[in-house]
């Protein structure tokens, strides 16, 4: 069977990811439709060699669309969703406009692929940060039991979007010079205060909430325990941008239910994950960084080591690319295994 497929967004680089990646694992797609604003109706993208023209995002553009992957941001994906699940289409919305909702499951397949079934038309793929980090717990939990996270994370502009991308660039490039950067956009384009990220590092991703943490920290903790399915799991989160362009890197401190677990024991779980591959190697000084892992689908993970004071604790360190595995080839692989569950689409 052959599935008419939406791609709300496909000029953003999720967008684009996103039909790279339908192309990639040949997606049974029977017509594209490339939707975008109002801005980008006329302008083309190219898919499997064919040149497709985009079209206006509105209500009546999902007409006949099986399967609508979002990524145009959450005003789009909250005017626009239940538009298309009125037409008869899944949603796959990469935004957090409904990640929290109760009737929207959390997906990352690797996790939870059990709740691709339970969906009433639309599926949440979370923030790029939190699915490289439960891709990295689950095997973990699954063998061991969990119960404490802290992580620390170091992320790429591009999480921030192409205009971020650009701005690190330029003032990379201003500073370089001995010229003055200009700083419009990091750390959150909205908000008053923007500080230089060439040659920095920003405490703050995305706004403030009220008990001190950011929106960004908030979603690793929440989305974590929802895709988990364990509200009692402890999590805290510092989320911090770096200047580099692409893949986000964490280091995360773990306490497991196993006093007796060893470093060994823990890499072996690694190393069976689907989707994880384990660069641990410190003879050899292999670990993953976040220019060996851009490009990649999988997360990399290293630099696994017992905690010195707490007997149930590890360290260990994870990269994967946020555009990909953080956001376009999870959706794509959500909209995989939802064509692929008994039934196909719902
Ligand atoms: C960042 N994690 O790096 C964000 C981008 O909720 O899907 C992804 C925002 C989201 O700034």
């Amino acid at each position: 069977k052959q599935y008419h497929v939406a791609v709300v967004g496909v000029t953003g680089a999720v967008g684009q990811k996103m039909l790279e990646m339908l192309e990639q694992i040949d997606f049974p797609v029977e017509k594209l439709y490339p939707l975008a604003s109002k801005r980008s109706a006329g302008k083309k993208v190219t898919f499997k060699g064919e040149s497709i023209e985009i079209i206006e995002a509105t209500p009546e553009a999902f007409k006949g669309v099986d399967i609508a992957l979002f990524s145009a941001g959450g005003s789009v994906s909250k005017k626009l969703a239940h538009e298309a699940v009125k037409h008869g289409a899944v949603v796959i919305d990469n935004t957090s406009a409904f990640r929290m909702d109760p009737d929207v499951p959390l997906v990352v397949p690797e996790v939870n692929p059990e709740d691709i079934q339970k969906h009433n038309g639309i599926i949440a793929n979370p923030n790029c940060s939190t699915i490289q980090m439960v891709v990295a717990l689950e095997p973990i939990r699954q063998k061991y039991g969990l119960s404490r996270v802290i992580v620390s994370t170091y992320q790429s502009v591009s999480g921030a979007g192409n205009d971020a991308v650009e701005e690190l660039k330029g003032q990379s490039q201003a500073l370089l010079n001995d010229e003055e950067p200009e700083t419009n956009i990091l750390p959150v384009k909205s908000e008053p205060k923007h500080y230089p990220i060439a040659f920095n590092a920003l405490p703050q991703i995305d706004v403030f909430e009220d008990n001190h943490y950011t929106f960004e920290e908030m979603k690793m903790i929440n989305e974590t325990k929802k895709i988990m399915h364990n509200e009692d799991l402890k999590v805290a989160a510092t989320c911090v941008r770096l200047p580099f362009f692409y893949s986000h890197a964490e280091s995360v401190y773990i306490e497991v239910n196993d006093e007796k677990l060893t470093v060994e024991d823990l890499q072996n779980a690694l190393r069976d994950q689907e989707g994880l591959v384990l660069e641990d190697d410190i003879n050899n000084q292999l670990y993953p960084t976040p220019l060996s892992a851009e490009g990649k689908t999988d997360v990399f993970v290293g630099r696994v080591r017992k905690d010195l004071d707490v007997d149930h604790g590890f360290h260990f360190w994870v990269v994967s690319d946020n555009l990909l595995k953080g956001a376009a080839w999870n959706s794509v692989q959500i909209a995989q295994k939802l064509i692929q569950q008994p039934g196909g689409l719902k």
